[in-house]
């Protein structure tokens, strides 16, 4: 086989799978959104991924990790359809066995989601069957041409074009193989945006109103500091973070919760019970575990849901249960100590955020909010089931990875003002940033200066002790480099540590440090 027949065959390989890929991404959003081949494969990537490796993906990509998963699943997936283009010419039939093969993965993965629906291998049979019978065809039309034909001697310019109406005919029929992928792929995508059915339900959403609001949030809370992170943080600034490649669609009249395990009344809430039950509305600031010193995976909304002590007290949980194992739609876990849930704090199955449902990709229609506890063993979205159980008989996702079983919130401070790195003007400036231990709550918080003694910081007031909390400090910045760090004090009398820790396995610790080029 001749160098250019390797590379038509190479391109054979790739329309062929290009071809495949496309028309599955269209069979998934047309009868199964869930087990698109890509996403389904994707999925269960990060299912199996060790924790350390999902872990650098949130540090190295942040919210952007399963963008960075898609496109590596992608060119890996156009390396393989080369190589599978040439095997094909080599060995007849092989490549197209090995794009059934591709296909069955695709099923595979695809059924062994925990939100698999009943088409759920379609998608990936429509794919590696595409694939398959278009890589035995093009890659026939490829070796069957004849070899190069010499230069023209008449003069350049005029050999690029394949005159021969062979070649021609397979760039044509390879060109149209990959452009109706494309196409398919493309067609799928804008299906899917268009026709998300839980979408539309959520736009036409009345939130109940809580029976208790909110309380006022005090005069002074908001510092109203340029650079300083908003008192509320907007919806579409909140940070996201869960293992969900695609986001889940659920129609809340197909929802339920399904409350059992060691209780004495297991039952089951459908969407219109719940939105019958009194609703509360509370501030609570959501941190994430991985979040590191001075990082921003922490947001603070105003939910509005109803108290899950309540749900628990009818389902009447057995005196030796001590935890509580949440499970969403998409089979992601968290295990809450059953105090936290049935203590005084509120402690919520919310359906709203910011005065409005959930977005759906913080849950909708329902999740939890636990104030107090990081998000991975607290804040499932999309939560469906809630088993009643112990510690020592049932461990949650992050858990099996090596993260603590418990969570509570570390007491942390983070200084936004001035930016990290960045250059201010001398004279009369401000030292700000946010502070928070919640549902213990923080009761002062202090800043050095170039390792001075500690200053304290004026602490804004609180929402609550569930709420992360403005401070700032007035400072004459004189020029130079400059290096200031802050620690807070919680309300218990607790002083922020100054001892590093990673985010694994239950919380960063250590304090922020900010270096300033004062001009
Ligand atoms: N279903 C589901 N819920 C989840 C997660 C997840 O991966 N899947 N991640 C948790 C983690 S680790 C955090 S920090 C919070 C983040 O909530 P947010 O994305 O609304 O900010 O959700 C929690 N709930
Ligand atoms: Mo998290």
């Amino acid at each position: 086989m001749n160098a250019s027949t390797t590379l038509r065959a190479a391109a054979a390989g790739v329309a062929a799978v290009v071809l495949g890929a496309g028309l599955g991404e269209l069979t998934a959003a047309a009868f199964a959104p869930a087990s698109s081949p890509f996403a389904a494969i994707g999925a269960v990537l990060i299912d199996i991924a060790p924790g350390w490796a999902k872990e650098s993906a949130i540090s190295l990509f942040g919210t952007a990790d399963k963008t960075a998963l898609l496109v590596a699943i992608a060119v890996v997936l156009l390396v393989v359809a080369a190589v599978l283009g040439v095997l094909e010419a080599r060995f007849r039939r092989v490549g197209a066995l090995l794009c059934g093969a591709l296909g069955v993965i695709g099923v595979v993965a695809a059924v062994t989601r925990p939100d698999a629906g009943g088409l759920a291998p379609a998608p990936s049979i429509v794919a590696g069957l595409a694939a398959a019978l278009a890589i035995g065809s093009l890659v026939r039309r490829a070796k069957s041409l004849a070899p190069e034909p010499a230069p023209d001697p008449i003069g350049p310019g005029r050999t690029d074009a394949p005159r021969d109406p062979d070649r021609r005919r397979f760039f044509a029929w390879t060109g149209a193989a990959a452009l109706v992928g494309v196409a398919a792929a493309v067609g799928g995508t804008l299906l899917q945006a268009g026709s998300r059915a839980a979408g539309a339900v959520r736009s036409a959403l009345r939130l109940p109103a809580p029976v208790a609001p909110a309380p006022a949030i005090p005069d002074g809370a908001e510092l109203r500091i340029a650079g300083l992170a908003p008192l509320v943080t907007p919806n579409d600034r909140f940070y996201r973070i869960d293992t969900a490649l695609l986001v889940p669609q659920i129609d809340p009249a197909k929802w339920s919760l399904r409350v059992h395990g060691m209780v004495e009344h297991p039952f089951t809430l459908s969407w219109d019970e719940l939105l019958k039950l009194p609703m509360r509305e509370s501030y609570a600031t959501l941190t994430c575990v991985s979040n590191e010193v001075g990082g921003d995976l922490i947001g603070n909304a105003k939910w509005l849901g109803h108290p899950i002590r309540e749900l628990l007290a009818r389902a009447r949980p057995h005196a030796d249960a001590d935890m509580v194992l949440s499970r969403s739609v998409d089979g992601f876990t968290a295990s809450t100590p059953l105090d936290a849930l049935t203590d005084d704090r509120d402690a919520i199955l919310a359906i709203g955020m910011n005065g409005e449902p959930l977005p759906m990709a913080h849950g909708f229609p329902v999740r939890m909010v636990v104030p107090g506890l990081y998000g991975y063993v607290s804040a499932t979205k999309w939560v469906v089931d809630l088993e009643v159980t112990r510690f020592d008989a049932a461990t949650a996702f992050w858990t099996t990875q090596g993260w603590a079983p418990r969570g509570p919130i570390k007491l942390a401070s983070r200084i936004d003002v001035p930016r990290r790195g960045s250059s201010v003007p001398a004279g009369d400036t401000v030292i700000a940033g946010v502070a928070w231990q919640q549902h213990v709550g923080v009761s002062a918080v202090e800043v050095s200066v170039d390792g001075a003694p500690w200053q304290r910081a004026q602490l804004a007031p609180a929402i609550s002790a569930d709420t992360w909390v403005q401070w700032h400090l007035p400072w004459r910045a004189a020029p130079g480099d400059h290096d200031i760090r802050c620690r807070a004090i919680s309300r218990t009398g607790q002083v922020q540590t100054a001892q590093q820790a990673p985010p694994a396995p239950d919380g960063a610790t250590g304090w922020d440090q900010v270096t300033v080029h004062v001009t």
